[in-house]
């Protein structure tokens, strides 16, 4: 049994004396889903979470203090963010400001390395990056617990990207500034497991509904939800269990199970919201067929079409070809590393990366 072998994040103790900073983040796939906040402002969820963090489609942001600048300026690979990302970006940093004292506006670059088109959402990496690199940038002395809370509040999701490999995030209790402190991820005890994800593309397109959206129709809509926040709550004491073993046929079948009552929560969701596509489908039959013919392959999903398949890291080939049948494209991702500074332009190194 040991601790996840990857470095959490760097305490930003290390402080830069240009007024900039660049982080690296990855993206995470939850095994446990969040689906549903309590507190949307604070984005406090109703229930605890678990995730995988990845080794590919990275996030590398860069803030820059400008203390002549009036406003914010951020670029999304290279163009201006569109309204509704600048919007998320320049309220992010007036938190990062409030808490530091501080006033300058600063210039955000964030490059993603997830394939243009791919479907795949980068608001993990992204917020996990800007949390990082904006809190040294500011001088905000955060360590690791105090990052992951502060990326909650740009997404969720980006929470447990602050860790590598197996992270939970911790739903914590009540609300405002007990909610606050209390919610948070941390990286979870895994045994001897060499678990790969398979993401299989099966609908490049953008989503008709965006996550924030459904899941708040869910959670005020859905006859299903309840049952489900109850279930996932057994799910992920089940799921550490199953981990700390190294049991990767039960992780396997807790997260797969896991995310199909999710997206049963959504199917009862009124409107209804349905991410999966007949290609899904496609997919969701070549991974039951892998069981069939002896591979430990499960099937998660997300807020779109695209499925992720965690498999043994030496069946990951054989998984990948065998969805080709239903994917466009696939990918394998391994356990990742937690988000941190990068070296260069004269700026500190973040461990690990
Ligand atoms: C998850 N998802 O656990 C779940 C499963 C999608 C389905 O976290 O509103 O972008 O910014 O907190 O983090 C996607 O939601 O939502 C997500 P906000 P976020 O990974």
């Amino acid at each position: 049994m040991r601790l996840d072998q990857y470095p959490l994040a760097p305490e930003s103790g290390e402080r830069s004396s240009t007024g900039g900073a660049t982080a690296v983040a990855h993206p995470n796939i939850a095994l446990v889903k969040y689906w549903g906040k309590r507190d949307d402002e604070l984005i406090l969820p109703v229930a605890d979470s678990l995730s995988m963090t990845l080794d590919v489609f990275s996030t590398t942001t860069t803030v820059r203090l400008d203390s002549e600048a009036p406003v914010d300026r951020v670029t999304l690979n290279g163009a201006p963010a569109a309204e509704e990302p600048y919007r998320r970006v320049a309220a992010f940093l007036d938190l990062v400001r409030g808490r530091a004292g501080r006033i300058e506006r600063a210039v955000v670059d964030t490059r993603n390395t997830v394939p243009t088109g791919a479907g795949l959402a980068s608001s993990a990496s992204g917020f996990a990056a800007l949390a990082v690199a904006a809190a040294d940038a500011y001088d905000l002395p955060l360590d690791a617990t105090g990052l992951s809370r502060l990326a909650r509040r740009g997404s969720g999701s980006a929470s447990r990207s602050i860790f590598g490999g197996f992270a939970v995030w911790h739903a914590g209790q009540g609300t405002g500034v007990e909610g606050d402190l209390s919610s948070y991820a941390e990286p979870v005890a895994v045994g001897d497991l060499d678990a790969a994800l398979v993401i299989a593309i099966v609908d490049a397109g953008p989503k008709a509904v965006s996550s924030r959206v459904a899941m708040r129709r869910t959670v005020d809509t859905s006859p299903l939800y309840r049952p489900w926040v109850e279930s996932s709550r057994a799910d992920l004491t089940e799921m550490r269990a199953a981990l700390l073993r190294g049991d990767l046929a039960a992780v396997g079948e807790i997260a797969e199970r896991n995310a199909l009552g999710m997206h049963a929560t959504m199917l009862g969701a009124r409107p209804a919201v349905r991410y999966m596509s007949p290609a899904t489908l496609v997919v969701l039959d070549a991974v039951h067929q892998l069981r069939r013919e002896g591979v430990a392959a499960y099937a998660t999903m997300d807020a779109g079409p695209n499925v992720k398949v965690l498999c043994d890291g030496a069946d990951a080939p054989r998984v990948a070809r065998a969805l080709r049948s239903g994917a466009s494209r696939t990918y394998i991702a391994r356990r990742g590393p937690g988000a941190g500074l990068r070296a260069g332009d004269g700026l500190p190194a973040g461990d690990g990366l």
